[in-house]
């Protein structure tokens, strides 16, 4: 009687620890979160002195504008457009669950009401209020968490900011403090982003991600120190990679995809358009199902997506968000279930039916992909998990019979093959090539991207 005892507690505990309030958990099972790139660059959207500037937010280094020159940017920035609870709305009616954003970019100005330094929105603008705050407020009330974005190896208001990258001094304030070897990172650390991470952890209520940028020089023991500071004020918070020597929580992608299934947690952040902030000439965004497509590729290989928006000088998103926000919207509502809580299967996906890559152009990829005509081309899948479930995202419209050569009879009992969206059965057979499914057509339509649920016998026989 005792062993059996004793093998029940231990499978109510394991039962417990996974409902226990997990942030890794939490944030494996999201999938999807907004980032926010919104500061002193979103008031001058890409252009300085008349014509267009080059290099997006990082325009003060490419234009080597003096601090002075580029502090007086924020004397006309005054957001009276920004409205927390709208942006929080629309994040989370497009089936976001997380927010990060950019307190301090590499400009070095603070984004939000920072005791350490008057270099911030609240002292140095006509606005003189803490957006921070009422988004920190708006989240909470919304349910949606919040991260924070942090500039930790590129500061060009602060005088101790060396860089390497590319090479020594690559992404230095070198025209205001051109002696690159005087420098002293530790001074920087300890007078600004020490104090900073501090005030951050301490004065918006949780903060369930730290999103640290370019470590460049940071050593391990001031990543260490930092992570000791962030677990100490708040111990659940999760910290990416870009703390730097290799000390983070979860790893980042940037603007690409994976080639692979990736084991740890891992994240990519995306643009909408071309740039982080905004930028009054990036006028073609993304098409929606490209921006789709990406989701189901990162979760297919155990991925969050986090979708960069740049709010403009008035604080809101650029009309060009709102078909994507609206896409996301409508196919999570119908999709949901096969991308959030879901973790990847043996495999990602089936053959890529196309030529076409992720990253190639909209309209050509649109047409070439979702002209409404099944092609006869194989079915571009990924695949996702969910306990006894596999979720099959087919990610084109092909012939109107195929199969998904990822299934065996071997391994899979297959019980049943709905349309996720509304249920209907699907006509479907295993055979030793794979499940074949036949007259999609007829209940997918010309949908682009929609998902199959393939019930498994549970295994738990
Ligand atoms: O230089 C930044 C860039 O502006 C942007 O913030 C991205 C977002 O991941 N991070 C750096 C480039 O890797």
């Amino acid at each position: 009687m005792r062993k059996i005892s004793l093998t029940l507690l231990a499978g109510a505990l394991s039962a417990l620890s996974v409902c226990a309030n997990d942030p890794m958990q939490w944030f494996q099972d999201a999938k999807l979160g907004m980032f926010v790139h919104w500061g002193l660059y979103s008031q001058t959207a890409g252009e300085w002195k008349g014509h267009p500037t080059r290099g997006g937010e990082h325009f003060m280094l490419y234009e080597r504008i003096p601090l002075k020159e580029y502090a007086l940017i924020a004397n006309d920035f005054n957001p009276t457009e920004f409205d927390a609870e709208k942006w929080v709305k629309t994040a989370k009616d497009a089936g976001i669950k997380y927010i990060v954003y950019t307190t301090k970019h590499h400009d070095g100005f603070a984004m939000y009401d920072s005791k350490c330094s008057d270099y911030n929105i609240v002292k140095r603008t006509p606005y003189a209020k803490d957006p921070l705050k009422e988004l920190a407020e708006a989240c909470r009330k919304e349910g949606v968490k919040l991260g924070l974005y942090y500039s930790l190896g590129r500061d060009w208001e602060d005088p101790d900011v060396p860089t390497n990258w590319p090479e020594k001094a690559g992404r230095s304030n070198t025209w205001d403090f051109p002696d690159e070897d005087s420098k002293q990172l530790p001074r920087y650390i300890e007078r600004k982003v020490k104090p900073q991470i501090k005030e951050l952890l301490t004065n918006y209520g949780e903060i369930a991600f730290m999103w640290f940028d370019t470590p460049e020089l940071v050593t391990e023991t001031q990543s260490r120190e930092l992570r000791d500071i962030i677990k100490t004020l708040q111990p659940e918070c999760l910290i990416n990679s870009r703390i730097g020597n290799g000390l983070g929580d979860y790893s980042i992608i940037e603007q690409k995809l994976s080639d692979k299934i990736i084991e740890s947690p891992w994240e990519a952040c995306i643009t909408m358009g071309k740039n982080w902030g905004y930028n009054q000439f990036d006028t073609v965004y993304k098409a929606p199902d490209m921006l789709i497509r990406n989701l189901t590729d990162i979760v297919s290989k155990g991925g969050n997506l986090l979708l960069n928006v740049g709010p403009n000088q008035k604080g809101c998103f650029p009309e060009q968000t709102r078909p994507i926000f609206d896409a996301f919207n409508k196919w999570l509502s119908d999709n949901g279930e096969a991308i959030y809580g879901t973790r990847p299967w043996r495999v990602f996906g089936e053959s890529v039916a196309t030529d076409i890559t992720e990253e190639s152009a909209q309209t050509e990829f649109h047409d070439a992909v979702f002209d409404g005509t099944p092609k006869n081309i194989v079915p571009d899948v990924r695949y996702t998990r969910k306990n006894n479930t596999i979720y099959a995202i087919v990610r084109n419209v092909p012939s109107a019979s195929y199969t998904l050569s990822a299934f065996s009879p071997k391994t899979d009992k297959v019980k049943s093959v709905t349309l996720l969206k509304n249920g209907n059965k699907a006509d479907w057979r295993l055979t030793k090539d794979g499940l074949q499914i036949n007259g999609m057509g007829s209940i997918a339509g010309n949908t682009p991207i929609y998902v199959l649920r393939v019930d498994l016998e549970s295994d738990e026989q």
